[in-house]
């Protein structure tokens, strides 16, 4: 029988990766990610399970324990991977709770599979639980998970974190197996959300989709309570603040901004290559300040860091042509020998790298059109130390209420992005160092720990002794 836990994780993906050691034996390494770092206390105290997928298509290994974390790897099929995560979670949910910004497609034969592997994470999940254990479900792809393991395991307290927007009544009432969803997310006896907002249009919707009462702060669901609240995600600051000011990364600093030719501005971009993050649109207002003789090359330059991310969804091929002729554009026109206007890189790059970009950069951009939260927001403000720099940050992103002291714009108004970008260019040290230090202050108390047990009480978890 699998070890049982009083704490129980369950996220598509498990925070292990597996990696060839020199002498060709295979191994599985942590990978490093927020949701851990801040689970890892809880998890190692009430020696928990996260349970998720592995990696790899067809069987999953065998459960093991990492890091004081029980691992329990549930399969995913090639054929789950292309309807359950690649069609229904990412072609058809991601695109709608992002304001429908591509259009969602909806399948039937996604929809079934989404069903299947729901079904196989919440088994999983009632395998593992000890009587009365605390259960976190993470994210869109398991939305159907916390009423199906209620079903299961009345005895467990159930809580459900969505990473991304919840949409308005208006956009939700698509999903062509709407009640099912609802439904499913109602199973849990919290279910947390990035914005007030996504909160409120959860219980909204429930009324207006299955005539449920909201009283006394919860939804009344079959004579249980469904409390719906906003937790909004963070970082891990002080580890963030503590790489930003090792003298290596502060040296490739430098040295970056060296390559770069050392301009008067270095602009950058750092995002997942998806089609919600604005990439284009902070391209064409950096063409069009160059178009407009507003900024220089040579003077400005704009780096744009874009990790593959989803490369078999036609949304995300789509989007990789679009954003490689805007950047073969802008050198085009503007670039001169040994100096492109624009920097694009299309990879991955390790945290050490990426703090240092932060740390060199005097503008960061962060325009989505529709983002849940944007960590990137946050790291870069905790990377900056005293040397104060600008945060671009669209109102759309759920940093923005938050972070009030950024520079914000409208990205659906490219003379908005554009102002909002001279503006950050031509701000005096002094004030960029007063809005950072106001922000760096407040991430600093709410960090990604504070959220985590922040939601965790609200569950009524905190003193879990099982
Ligand atoms: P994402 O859409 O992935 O997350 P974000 O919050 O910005 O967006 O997190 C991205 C993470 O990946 C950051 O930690 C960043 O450092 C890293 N990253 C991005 N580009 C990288 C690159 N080129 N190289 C290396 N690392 C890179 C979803 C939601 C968000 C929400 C988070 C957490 O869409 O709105 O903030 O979950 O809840």
């Amino acid at each position: 029988m699998a070890q049982r836990s009083s704490f129980v994780v369950v996220a598509n993906r498990l925070p292990v990766d597996e990696v060839t050691l020199p002498n060709g034996e295979r191994q599985w390494r942590p990978s490093p990610g927020g949701l851990v770092t801040a689970l890892h206390p809880v998890l190692v105290e009430h020696r928990g399970t996260w349970i998720g997928w592995a990696g790899g298509d067809g069987t999953a290994p065998e459960p093991f324990d990492l890091e004081g974390i029980h691992i329990h790897p549930v399969p995913l099929s090639a054929d789950e991977l292309e309807r359950y995560y690649e069609g229904q979670s990412n072609a058809t949910i991601w695109p709608l709770y992002h304001d429908a910004v591509e259009t969602p497609v909806y399948k039937r034969r996604w929809r079934d599979s989404y069903r299947a592997v729901n079904h196989r994470f919440a088994e999983a999940a009632a395998d593992v639980a000890a009587e009365g254990a605390t259960v976190w479900v993470q994210d869109y792809q398991l939305q159907l998970v916390p009423a199906m393991l209620r079903e299961m395991r009345p005895d467990l307290k159930i809580g459900f974190f969505l990473h991304i927007p919840f949409p308005p009544i208006e956009l939700f009432m698509q999903m062509p197996f709407r009640a099912e969803i609802l439904r499913g997310l109602l199973g849990a006896d919290l279910v947390g959300f990035q914005q007030r907002l996504a909160a409120q249009n959860f219980v909204r919707l429930a009324r207006h989709l299955l005539g449920l009462r909201y009283v006394g702060q919860s939804i009344q669901v079959d004579g249980r309570q469904v409390k719906a609240g906003a937790f909004p995600i963070s970082i891990d600051t002080k580890d963030m603040e503590r790489l930003a000011a090792d003298p290596a990364v502060q040296a490739r600093a430098k040295q970056i901004r060296a390559e770069l030719g050392d301009p008067k501005t270095v602009i950058l971009g750092v995002d997942r290559l998806d089609y919600t993050k604005g990439i284009e649109l902070r391209l064409k207002a950096f063409r069009e300040l160059l178009a407009d003789g507003k900024l220089n090359v040579g003077d400005a330059v704009m780096v744009q860091v874009a990790t593959p991310s989803r490369e078999r969804v036609e949304h995300y091929q789509t989007l990789r042509v679009k954003v490689e002729r805007e950047v073969g554009r802008i050198n085009g026109e503007f670039g001169k020998v040994g100096t492109p206007a624009v920097h694009y890189l299309h990879q991955s790059v390790d945290k050490q790298e990426l703090a240092a970009m932060y740390a060199a950069a005097d503008v960061m951009m962060v325009t989505p059109l529709r983002d849940g939260m944007n960590l990137v927001a946050k790291e870069y403000i905790a990377c900056r130390g005293d040397t104060g720099g600008a945060l671009i940050l669209s109102e759309f992103a759920g940093a923005a209420t938050e972070l009030r002291q950024s520079f914000l714009c409208n990205p659906h108004d490219p003379d908005g992005v554009k102002e909002a970008l001279m503006r950050a260019i031509n701000a005096e040290a002094p004030e960029l160092k007063r809005r950072m230090r106001v922000m760096q202050r407040h991430l600093r108390t709410h960090d990604v720990a504070r959220w985590a047990h922040t939601f965790l009480d609200e569950l009524g978890s905190d003193d879990t002794e099982n």
